[in-house]
């Protein structure tokens, strides 16, 4: 009865029937999905057995065989913690207990900046969930955690073929009382380009919803009427909104003049005056020094007695602590640290650091030491997406390039897979010299692939930024380039690059404004029914919001779980390098449905190309059919 259709039955596939067996079993033309979970996933793990990840692995390394230790967790409800202000207090009376509270705060960014600066954001829900429980326990007095939203959401259904919103609900049933935080890019929402406004103001309701509290909300150009559209839909959803300045450029250093102390200031005065509950300043780069911090923020303290502070950084120099020490003398809340074994280099600074150098903190060192441990261990799993199989330390060469975290951890993996590993030097020169070319931009997601794309055009054609300036006439320049000066992203600070913009763009329409005005809404009602029509009846309102985001991505994932099943209920060594052969392990596929399977053996390659994969599923042998691509 597992067998259900002609595509998944084996006595069909191995081309030993004959047209009666076709005519005696109509049902193997029933095409419709089938529900048969334990099957897809064999299907799947056949698949890795036989072909390797599906997945792309960037780098030649295994995930590591130790497993994790989890440390237990004592029984009982957890702490209460700051999530239980939000919820009786709302937003308000939340800031205002944040602002009241004695003592420096930290927001743990290990669940979603720190994978997405160290190992490709790739960290599975699975993971994630193990070491919920001792998260909720332990670390009940954080402001926040940081677990979704920035890239986390894409990288989800595009490489990891799961579905964000399900990791969304699952850390929120296992995490009820601290505070979940997400990044969301303004008026671009989890995505690159802006969206119309229903669809940023549906899908804060949705994560809303589905257990985010804390919208962190910016614009890749500080560019105001993009973040107030992310403030107006977060705050619409009953979200905490948090307004992030994105910091560029160095408030302690004179000679830089354009990112001044008064630009950040007068920043600050347009977020507060439009209602934010939370005032945060995003050092996406790490450029914040130790001095810069205690201007920057012992201004922003003087200004606003009344606003919470909180301000994220980057470790990319190997300044961070002494800067987010430098930013809680200065008045600062709360600051952002990942635990110490995925702090560090170009994600967050240590957690651990900031606990031993804050007098009074209320996390104790040793919870700190367990979880650190157990990230340390899972982060092997991982070995193939790990930035520190070409970077090995952090770099000050960052206070020139102004390059974010997660961007310069993927440029420096680029070079190095281009076989320009002693070239990245050069590569983050031509950075330098295209965000001059391009006017000097705050750079964070979208403008920094968009400074990205521009140094890379300049390696790729050995063009100077002179060279670039006296011939923008006559070159082809990267669409993003071309769409930036026309005015999709928003508008930066001190407007547009002159004559560039003029000798890029020609007749090109230019747009004014804010570009997400101009866009019609979003269809929710017709977008639902083309996903029903495509995939059946089961999608969720999340599934729309998915699609909204991502469509094409969306519908891979969807295509991709209708063949190989909830690959998110696997191991991440099995989703990445699946079974050996004779290993037994169990897969829970929902709470209490556990699937106790055996990898058997690996048949030889048949006329077909196919190879028969055998496990035992439940006792009971099973075999699948996979086409032997290698
Ligand atoms: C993102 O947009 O994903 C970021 O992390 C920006 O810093
Ligand atoms: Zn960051």
């Amino acid at each position: 009865p597992f067998l259900q259709n002609v595509l998944s039955n084996n006595q069909f596939l191995h081309s030993t029937v004959d047209t009666q067996f076709i005519d005696e079993n109509p049902e193997l033309f029933n095409l419709k999905p089938t529900q048969n979970r334990a099957q897809k996933l064999l299907h799947y793990l056949g698949h890795v057995m036989v072909n390797g990840p599906t997945t792309p692995i960037p780098v030649k390394a295994k995930p590591s065989s130790i497993d994790p230790a989890v440390p237990s967790v004592t029984m009982g409800d957890p702490p209460v913690g700051f999530r239980d202000v939000l919820l009786r207090r709302g937003p308000e009376g939340f800031a205002k207990a944040v602002r009241a509270h004695q003592g420096l705060l930290l927001m743990d960014t290990t669940f979603r900046d720190a994978h997405q600066s160290l190992l490709a954001t790739r960290v599975r829900t699975h993971d994630l969930k193990i070491i919920s429980p001792f998260v909720s326990h332990n670390f009940s007095n954080l402001f926040s955690l940081e677990n979704w939203g920035g890239a986390t959401f894409d990288v989800a259904m595009r490489f990891l073929s799961e579905c964000p919103w399900k990791r969304l609900q699952e850390l929120r049933a296992l995490i009820p009382n601290v505070p979940f935080q997400m990044l969301l890019r303004g008026a671009n929402a989890v995505g690159y380009t802006n969206y119309p406004d229903n669809a940023v103001f549906k899908f804060c309701e949705v994560a809303k919803e589905n257990g985010m509290d804390i919208f962190r909300v910016f614009d890749s150009l500080n560019y105001l009427p993009n973040m107030l559209l992310g403030m107006e839909a977060a705050g619409a959803a009953g979200g905490v909104v948090e307004a992030a300045i994105s910091y560029t450029g160095d408030v302690s250093d004179p000679m830089r003049q354009k990112y001044s102390l008064d630009y950040y200031v007068k920043l600050a005065d347009e977020l507060v005056k439009a209602g934010t509950h939370i005032l945060s300043v995003k050092d996406m780069a790490g450029l914040l020094k130790p001095e810069a911090s205690k201007l920057l923020i012992g201004a922003l303290r003087d200004r606003f007695p009344d606003v919470p502070i909180h301000v994220h950084t980057h470790d990319t120099a190997g300044a961070g602590v002494a800067a987010m020490l430098a930013c809680a003398e200065a008045g600062a809340d709360v600051v952002d640290v990942a635990v110490d074994s995925m702090a560090g280099m170009t994600s967050q600074p240590s957690m651990g650091a900031m606990v031993a150098s804050t007098p009074g903190s209320p996390t104790p060192h040793s919870f700190v030491f367990d979880y650190s441990e157990y990230w340390e261990v899972t982060r092997g799993l991982y070995a193939p997406f790990d930035c520190t199989a070409t970077m090995k330390s952090g770099n000050a060469d960052v206070y020139e390039n102004e390059i974010p975290g997660g961007q310069y951890t993927n440029l420096h993996f680029q070079a190095h897979s281009m076989g320009l590993g002693n070239k990245f030097k050069e590569v983050k020169k031509a950075y330098t010299e295209a965000n001059k070319l391009l006017g000097d931009l705050i750079k964070v997601t979208p403008s920094s692939k968009i400074v990205g794309d521009l140094a890379q055009f300049m390696v790729q054609n050995n063009l100077t930024r002179a060279e670039v300036e006296e011939r923008a006439d006559e070159l082809s320049f990267p669409l993003s380039v071309v769409e930036f000066l026309q005015g999709y992203v928003g508008i930066p600070h001190g407007g547009f690059p002159e004559p560039f913009r003029s000798k890029v763009l020609k007749s090109l329409p230019r747009i004014e404004g804010r570009p997400g005005a101009s866009l019609p809404p979003m269809d929710f009602k017709a977008l639902e029914e083309g996903l029903r029509a495509a995939h059946g009846d089961d999608i969720t309102p999340e599934d729309v919001m998915s699609a909204a985001m991502y469509p094409k991505v969306f519908q891979e994932f969807k295509e991709f779980t209708a063949n190989f099943g909830p690959v998110d209920c696997l191991s991440t060594r099995l989703f990445l390098d699946g079974p050996k052969i004779a290993e037994e392990f169990e897969v829970e596929l929902e709470r209490g449905k556990i699937l106790h399977i055996k990898a058997l053996a690996l048949g030889d390659l048949n006329k077909a190309g196919q190879r028969e994969v055998f496990f035992e599923l439940n006792g009971q042998l099973r075999s699948v059919l996979v086409k032997d691509t290698v």
